[in-house]
């Protein structure tokens, strides 16, 4: 398992809604977000999605949303640029490639999904 992070920047002047996320390297890709406090977090399916505001941002980074990929399929070496397609409630699509890191992970848990 693992996680992809990047800045979802919306240069329209209409709300911008992620619903759904692929890659080749992995066979299932799912929309999460990180939920709790204090010691216990757990990450869920992010329903609806992400949604980057009118002319603004939306960042994906350890411990809050994130792009889950489940099921890898290959060994990501450090350094690797893996290709990912963002699908938007319009149905358009968005590509942009992440550059694999070494990542030892924050507090939350990626070891239990439903
Ligand atoms: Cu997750």
């Amino acid at each position: 398992m693992s996680a992809a992070f990047a800045t979802l920047v919306n240069t329209t002047g209409e709300a911008v809604t992620v619903v759904a996320a692929s890659t080749p390297v992995s066979s299932s890709v799912e929309l999460h977000e990180v939920v709790g406090d204090g010691g216990t977090t757990t990450m869920r399916r992010k329903q609806g999605g992400f949604v980057i505001p009118a002319g603004g941002r939306h960042v994906l980074q350890p411990g809050g949303d994130h792009i889950m990929l489940i099921g890898v399929r290959t060994a990501v070496e450090p350094g690797v640029e893996v290709p990912f397609t963002l699908t938007l409630k319009d149905g358009r699509t968005v590509s942009f490639i992440a550059v694999a890191k070494d990542f030892a992970g924050a507090n939350e848990s990626y070891a239990s999904h439903e």
